[in-house]
């Protein structure tokens, strides 16, 4: 079976890391191996989380792994809890992957314009450097303007395009920028770019007026997984659209606190379904 090293924190409530990265691969046939950065009470939307790092913890599981000789399939990192676990993680990347394995970055550092508590420039910095080091990262459009150094007011789907190519350009294969603008303000869109055959591709999907935390590790983990199963990225990216959608759509309906995320137990079972319909487009 492939494996995926999944280096994340383990937030106890409010689904959202670990808690979706987990389900979700498994769910898709990988074995999931958790390298956790840090231990948080309740993911950081929620006030007065609580928050335990794990950096040291992380360098003794390193060190273990290397002792077993592991590597991994795909090295997916997502919330990272320092300036120094990025070094880690950064080592990281150096020492588990083999031949054709693939690292996915997955910048979390805010959304809706805003850092998340205990983001600062110091760590947008870090994640930048990580992202030379991905074949593939997946930025929502808060994090994609931080990395560049850009910001989120009155940007249109042409400039994000632009963005997800001037991310391309650090580094990784294809950059995924999530949450962008579409003309018609009922829709958003995620746009992808492959720096390799130098096509943007597009996904549209309807908005709801609602925001769960969360829902960019669901895309991510689907898109490591896809990628793994040797989905072209234009498909890799429908399917995750497709799930976040089908997730949300499953929970808006309910009188929930947003918090809490999506209910992901109702569908992960569509990962396992072939995808009812089509709908990229080539926009560049
Ligand atoms: O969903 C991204 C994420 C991951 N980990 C923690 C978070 C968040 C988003 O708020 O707080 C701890």
């Amino acid at each position: 079976m492939k494996k995926v090293a999944a280096i994340h924190d383990l937030s106890g409530y409010g689904r959202a890391s670990l808690t979706v990265v987990i389900p979700v691969l498994s769910q898709m046939g990988f074995q999931v191996c958790p390298l956790p950065t840090a231990v948080l009470s309740a993911h950081s939307e929620y006030p007065r989380f609580r928050s335990f790092d794990l950096t040291a913890q992380m360098r003794e599981i390193v060190s273990h792994w290397k002792e077993l000789g592991l590597c991994f399939d795909a090295l997916y990192s997502g919330y990272l809890a320092s300036r120094e676990q990025m070094e880690v993680v950064a080592g990281f990347f150096r020492d588990f992957g083999h031949k054709d394995s693939f690292i996915l970055v997955d910048p979390v550092l805010g959304d809706h314009g805003k850092l998340y508590p205990g983001m600062d420039p110091e760590m947008v910095e870090g994640m930048r450097r990580l992202c030379r080091q991905a074949d593939v990262v997946t930025p929502n459009l808060t994090e994609a303007a931080f990395l560049l150094g850009e910001g989120v007011a009155d940007v249109d789907g042409a400039t994000a395009a632009g963005w997800c190519k001037r991310l391309s350009e650090l580094g990784p294969r294809y950059a995924i920028i999530t949450s962008a603008p579409a003309e018609d303000d009922r829709k958003v869109a995620t746009i992808a770019y492959n720096r390799e055959d130098g096509r943007m591709w597009r996904v549209l999907c309807d908005h709801l007026p609602a925001s769960y935390p969360g829902t960019g590790d669901a895309f991510a983990s689907v898109i490591t997984g896809c990628l793994l199963n040797g989905d072209s990225l234009p498909e890799a990216v429908e399917r995750a659209v497709y799930f976040i959608n089908m997730g949300i759509k499953g929970t808006f309906g309910y009188d929930q606190d947003p918090l809490d995320g999506m209910n992901q137990e109702k569908v992960l079972h569509y990962l396992n379904e072939p995808l009812p319909f089509y709908r990229y487009e080539l926009i560049g």
